[in-house]
C-alpha cells in the first residue's frame, strides 16, 4: 500500500486520540478502529470541495456514530475545510468549532447534528429522499440533468443499528429503493458497556436484505483498498447499500477490542504506545505536513474537475433559455427561496363558519401547497385522520419520487428524523400524527429544534375529547412536553381564523412548529384574529366595566371559556378572555405587551384540556384548570365530566373562586351524537354538526352596560358545508375567500 496513504491514515488516528486526551473526554475506540473507513471515504470517494463546503451538489456525509466527532474533525482539518489545528485543540470547549458531538452550522463540513444514536442514520435516509425528490423535479425539466447527482454516505456503529429509529428508516429506505444511500457500518461487535453479544445476536446483513437493501462485507476494516472496492460497488447498486466493515475498537491501544476503550481518553503511556505502533513520532497535537499535503492533494486531484465542470454546466444552464420551473428550482437550490407567500390578512371568513379544526388546517395547507413545489410532507399512516393529505398530489414512491404525500407508514420516530434529513436540503416539510403519539417522535423533534429546522408537526386529536378510543389515544401531558422543548413554537389555534394565523406564522418564520389541532368542530369566535397569532396571546373578549379576572385559554377550549365568561358576566363577574395560541410567542413579546394582556395582580385562570404544569406561570393559585389524570374510554362528554373538564365543572370552579356556588344540573345521559361516537379512524366524508348547549342567562342580574356580542352558544347549530376529504380540489369559494393573492 502507498506509504504516504498509510502515514496519513495513521496520523489521523493519532491526532484524533490526542484531541480526546487533550480535552479530557471523548471516544478513542471508534477513532482508532474506524479511521480507515472515514479516511477512504473522504480521500477516495466523497465529491466535495472543502473550499465550498455548502456546494449544493456535494456528497453528504453523516456521522451517525456522532461519538466519533474527534475523528471527523481531524479528517475535516486534514481534508482542508476551515478547521484549524487550533480548533482541534479547542475540542469540546465552549464556543469552539469542535463541540463534543457534531453540530449543524457549527463546523464547516458538518451536514447534520448527530450524537443521539440512530438519528443520523434516519437523517441520511431523509437526505437521500430529498435528493430523489429534487432530482425528480429537475428531471421533469431537463433530461439527463447533472444539477444534482450526489450520494449520501452514513457511517454508523452497532449502537445505531440497535436503535429502533434506524430500523424504521432503513425499512422505508429499502421500500423506496434509495440507491443514492451508502451506509458504512463500523462493525466492531463492542458497545459502551460490553461486547455486542451481551444484548444483540441478530444478523444485520440478513435483516437489511429482507428490508430491500444491497449488502456488502469487508472482513478487514484496516484494508482501505477493500473498503474502496465495496464503495465502488455500492455506487452502482439499484438499492440502498449497507457495507458491513469488520473493525477492532481501539485498534492498537492497550485496550483494543474492549469496551473500556470506547469512551475513555487514552493514558499518556497508551498515547506513546500507539505512536510506536503506528510509526508516528510527532508531539501531542502535532501532525506532519506530508500527511496533510497528501490528503489535500489527493482530494483536490480527484474532485477539482468535478467541481469546475459542474460550475460550468450550471453557468451554461443559467445562460440558456430556462423554463419557469427550472428557474425556480435553481433559485431554490442557490438561495433557499421556496417561493411561498402567505398572509392572514388576505383571508375573509364567514361569520357563521364552523368546522373541525383539523379540516380547517387541511384547507389552508392545501392552499399553501398549490403555491410551492418545495412544500411537501406526510403522515405516519394518519393522513386521513389528521386531514393532512395534499389533495392534488400523489404519493411519493420508488416510481414517483416527486409525489408530495409521503407515506411514512406507522413509523413516527423515523418520520420526524427523516423530515430532519429532508429539511437540510431546504425543503419546507410537515409531518402528522395524533398528539398523543408525539411521544413516539420526541427524540427526533428535539433534533429539529436543536438544528432550528423549519418543520411543521401537525398533531391532531388534541385532547381527551377523542373519547371512545380511550386513554391510549387521549393526550394529557404531551402539550407540556412540547412546550418545554427549547426552540419549539407550539400553536394551538381556536378556530379557522387562528389556523390561518398559525400558517401565516409558520410560512413567514421558518421555525420548528408543533401545530396542535382539535378533531372537534370549532365555530368561528367573535374576536379571534389570525393577525394576532404571532403575538402568542391577545384579548378576544374584553372585560365590560371592571377587570375582575382573566381567563386564558387555548384551542377548542376557548369556546367553553367564552360561554363561561358570558354566563359569569350575567352573574356579576366581569372577565377578560385571552386567547393564547402560543405560550412561547407570548413570552417572546416585550414585557409591556405581556402586561397589557395579562396585567399583574389580576386573578387569572387558565383553561386548557391538558396537563396544567405549563400554566402555573400565568395562573393564580388553584386557578390552573386542566386535566392531570389519564382520561378513560367513553363518549366525549362523559369523559370530560369524568375528568372534571366539562362546562359545568369549569364554571363551578371559577365561580367558586368568587364565592358563588353553582350546583351542576342533574346529570343527564348525553345523547348519542355522531360526533362523540366517531373513533379516531378516518373520518367520514360528510362532517356531522355538533350540538351546542345554549347558555341560560340570569334575569335577576343587571343587564351589561355594553351589549355582549352574540356568542356562538346562542347561534343555531350551523349546517356545515360538505367537503370531500380525498382526491378533490378544496374549493374556497364560499368558505374561505382569499383576497389580493
Ligand atoms: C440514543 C443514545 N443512547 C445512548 C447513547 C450513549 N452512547 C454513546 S456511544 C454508545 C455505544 C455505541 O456503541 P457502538 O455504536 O457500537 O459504538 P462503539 O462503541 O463501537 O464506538 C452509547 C450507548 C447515545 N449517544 N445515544
Ligand atoms: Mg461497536
Amino acid at each position: 500500500m502507498n506509504p504516504d496513504l498509510i502515514h496519513s491514515l495513521n496520523s489521523l488516528r493519532i491526532l484524533s486520540c490526542d484531541m480526546i486526551s487533550y480535552a479530557g473526554s471523548g471516544h478513542p475506540g471508534i477513532a482508532l478502529g474506524a479511521a480507515p473507513i472515514i479516511f477512504s471515504t473522504y480521500v477516495n470517494h466523497l465529491k466535495i470541495n472543502p473550499q465550498d463546503p455548502n456546494w449544493i451538489n456535494r456528497d453528504r456525509f453523516v456521522l451517525s456514530a456522532g461519538h466519533g466527532s474527534a475523528l471527523l474533525y481531524a479528517m475535516l482539518f486534514m481534508a482542508g475545510y476551515d478547521v484549524s489545528i487550533d480548533d482541534l485543540v479547542d475540542f469540546r470547549k465552549i464556543g469552539s468549532k469542535t463541540p463534543g458531538h457534531p453540530e449543524y452550522k457549527v463546523t464547516p463540513g458538518v451536514d447534520v447534528s448527530t450524537g443521539a444514536l440512530g438519528q443520523g442514520f434516519a437523517n441520511a435516509v431523509g437526505m437521500a429522499m430529498a435528493e430523489k425528490y429534487l432530482q425528480g423535479l429537475i428531471n421533469q425539466e431537463i433530461a439527463g440533468q447533472k444539477i444534482l447527482d450526489y450520494y449520501v454516505y452514513c457511517l454508523c456503529g452497532d449502537g445505531d443499528l440497535m436503535e429502533g429509529v434506524a430500523m424504521e428508516a432503513a425499512s422505508l429506505a429499502g421500500h423506496l429503493a434509495l440507491n443514492n444511500l451508502i451506509v458504512l457500518y463500523d462493525s466492531n461487535s463492542v458497545t459502551l458497556d460490553s461486547k455486542l453479544n451481551a444484548s444483540c445476536s441478530e444478523d444485520f446483513i440478513q435483516k437489511f436484505i429482507h428490508m430491500g437493501w444491497e449488502v456488502d462485507f469487508v472482513g478487514e476494516g484496516n484494508d482501505t483498498r477493500k473498503i474502496d472496492e465495496a464503495i465502488e460497488r455500492a455506487k452502482i447498486n439499484r438499492k440502498p447499500t449497507l457495507i458491513e466493515i469488520k473493525t477492532v475498537i481501539g485498534r492498537g491501544s492497550f485496550h483494543e477490542g474492549e469496551n473500556l476503550v470506547h469512551g475513555k481518553p487514552l493514558s499518556r503511556e497508551d498515547l506513546l504506545n500507539i505512536r510506536k505502533k503506528y510509526n508516528i513520532s510527532t508531539n501531542m497535537m502535532e501532525i506532519t505536513e506530508n500527511s496533510v499535503k497528501f490528503v489535500r492533494q489527493t482530494i483536490a486531484n480527484r474532485t477539482k474537475g468535478m467541481y469546475n465542470n459542474w460550475k460550468k454546466y450550471m453557468d451554461s444552464l443559467k445562460k440558456s433559455n430556462q423554463s419557469e420551473n427550472l428557474r425556480k428550482i435553481i433559485d431554490f437550490l442557490e438561495t433557499g427561496n421556496v417561493g411561498l407567500t402567505f398572509s392572514s390578512s388576505s383571508f375573509k371568513i364567514q361569520n357563521d363558519y364552523s368546522e373541525e379544526l383539523r379540516e380547517s388546517g387541511s384547507k389552508i395547507m392545501n392552499i399553501i401547497s398549490d403555491r410551492s413545489k418545495f412544500f411537501l410532507g406526510g403522515s405516519a399512516d394518519l393522513s386521513s385522520s389528521c386531514h393532512t393529505a395534499l389533495y392534488k398530489e400523489v404519493g411519493m414512491s420508488k416510481k414517483v419520487p416527486t409525489g408530495r404525500n409521503i407515506f411514512f407508514g406507522v413509523r413516527e420516530h423515523a418520520m420526524a428524523a427523516i423530515l430532519n434529513g429532508m429539511a437540510l436540503s431546504g425543503l419546507r416539510l410537515f409531518g402528522s400524527t395524533f398528539l398523543v403519539f408525539s411521544d413516539y417522535l420526541k427524540p427526533a423533534l428535539r433534533m429539529t429544534c436543536e438544528m432550528n429546522l423549519p418543520i411543521t408537526y401537525i398533531f391532531t386529536h388534541d385532547s381527551v375529547t377523542v373519547g371512545q378510543d380511550g386513554t391510549s389515544h387521549q393526550p394529557v401531558e404531551q402539550l407540556a412536553m412540547l412546550r418545554t422543548t427549547p426552540n419549539l413554537i407550539v400553536l394551538r389555534p381556536a378556530d379557522i381564523n387562528e389556523v390561518i394565523g398559525s400558517w401565516d406564522y409558520i410560512i413567514n418564520n421558518n421555525k420548528p412548529v408543533a401545530l396542535v389541532l382539535a378533531k372537534d368542530e370549532a365555530h368561528i369566535l367573535d374576536g379571534t384574529k389570525g393577525s394576532e397569532v404571532s403575538k402568542g396571546a391577545y384579548i378576544i373578549r374584553k372585560e365590560t366595566n371592571k377587570l375582575d379576572a382573566i381567563i386564558v385559554s387555548t384551542g377548542i377550549d376557548i369556546t367553553t371559556s367564552y360561554l363561561i365568561r358570558e354566563e359569569l358576566y350575567h352573574k356579576g363577574i366581569d372577565i377578560r378572555l385571552v386567547s393564547m395560541p402560543s405560550v412561547e410567542l407570548f413570552l417572546s413579546q416585550p414585557q409591556e405587551y405581556q402586561d397589557s394582556i395579562l396585567p399583574p395582580n389580576v386573578k387569572t385562570f387558565t383553561v386548557e384540556a391538558s396537563a396544567t404544569l405549563p400554566w402555573y406561570r400565568f395562573a393564580s393559585r388553584n386557578c390552573a384548570i386542566g386535566i392531570d389524570t389519564f382520561g378513560c374510554s367513553g363518549k366525549k362528554d362523559d369523559v370530560l365530566k369524568k375528568v372534571k373538564f366539562d362546562y359545568d365543572s369549569i364554571l363551578a370552579r371559577i365561580a367558586g373562586e368568587f364565592g358563588i356556588e353553582i350546583t351542576p344540573e342533574p346529570e343527564e345521559q348525553p345523547e348519542e351524537t355522531a360526533s362523540n361516537q366517531e373513533t379516531t379512524g378516518a373520518s367520514s366524508a360528510e362532517p356531522v354538526p355538533v350540538e351546542v348547549t345554549t347558555v341560560e342567562t340570569d334575569p335577576a342580574q343587571p343587564a351589561p352596560v355594553e351589549a355582549a356580542p352574540e356568542t356562538p352558544a346562542t347561534e343555531a347549530t350551523t349546517e356545515m358545508p360538505s367537503l370531500a376529504p380525498t382526491g378533490v380540489t378544496v374549493s374556497q369559494e364560499t368558505l374561505v375567500k382569499e383576497e389580493n393573492v
